[in-house]
């Protein structure tokens, strides 16, 4: 069967990175570096069991949160912190504690911790932006992106008014989605089949790439690694790679680079990995997100 056609076909036993869990029976995976992003903690859109799941069965000696990890914006306009939103940043905690590197690079929707820049609060270090060189050493510039989105620099009430819709859209993906589960059927996201049905957001969204491959070859790296617009990625564009470390309201996805210095997209549930795209396998059409059943 075709891995791109079947997007929650389980994973080949002769996985490298996998290591099996005894107790849980559960497959655990090893990386050399994890990039993470968009979780939106504070948002009622947060996927948390999915994001809980993935943080428990992946481990790394060096992990990147891309940005808007917490959602300023929504708890400005009304708090809302569940326990298991807390038990991700304490989960997060823990790993700085037990020995990963963890570098934060704020976004926007979480700009108020870039007053902490420079600063390391329990072992996570709060940067604007950083190199990160791979095993195979090829040079990434990692930044979350908001700051060559012309929408958000340019017409910030703008910004929000379209946070608003998608706020509404993700509640809408939601309800869809409980219906779903009701019936046993897989998380389908709707917003990000409806974000590449939409023409517009198509062409933001190649826009968006093409601003950040101008940036990245200003800043003489080999690819660029970011988050922002909520659609994970790897792909080379003008003999840049582009990658995108997705988000955890919309897809449930992350960027992984494994200890050859490879890096693949993963998406994941709450149940587990649902599939691995790496550079070669990723492909405009390649995207798990057809409904298998509506
Ligand atoms: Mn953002």
């Amino acid at each position: 069967m075709d891995e791109n056609q079947a997007p929650f076909a389980a994973q080949k036993n002769d996985d490298p990175a996998r290591v099996e869990d005894r107790k849980t029976k559960r497959s655990s995976y090893k990386y050399r570096t994890i990039f993470i992003s968009d979780t939106h903690l504070g948002s009622a859109g947060a996927q948390h069991r999915a994001l809980l799941d993935f943080i428990k069965y992946n481990e790394c000696d060096k992990l990147y949160l891309v940005g808007d990890i917490v959602d300023g914006w929504q708890l400005k306009r009304k708090w809302f912190w569940p326990q298991p939103h807390n038990d991700v940043i304490q989960k997060l905690l823990r790993k700085a504690r037990n020995g990963t590197e963890v570098i934060y690079i704020p976004g926007n929707h979480d700009e108020f911790a870039r007053q902490f820049l420079g600063l390391s609060f329990g072992g996570v270090l709060i940067s604007n932006s950083d190199i990160h060189e791979t095993a195979n050493g090829t040079r990434f510039w990692v930044v979350h992106g908001d700051f060559f989105d012309n929408v958000i620099q340019h017409a910030r009430w703008l910004a929000y008014v379209g946070d608003f819709a998608y706020t509404k859209l993700l509640t809408l993906n939601r309800w869809l989605n409980l219906i779903r589960r009701r019936f046993n059927l897989p998380y389908w996201s709707f917003s990000q089949y409806l974000k590449l049905k939409v023409k517009s957001a198509v062409s933001f969204i190649s826009a968006f790439e093409s601003v950040m491959i101008r940036e990245t070859k200003k800043h003489q790296c080999d690819g660029v690694i970011c988050g922002h617009i909520h659609k994970a990625e790897i792909k080379i564009i003008d003999d840049i790679i582009y990658a995108n470390s997705g988000d955890w309201v919309e897809s449930s996805s992350a960027l992984v680079e494994n200890f050859d210095g490879q890096l693949e997209v993963i998406y994941w549930n709450e149940a587990g990995l649902v599939s691995k795209h790496s550079l070669d396998e990723m492909s405009a059409d390649a995207m798990s997100l057809a409904p298998s059943a509506l």
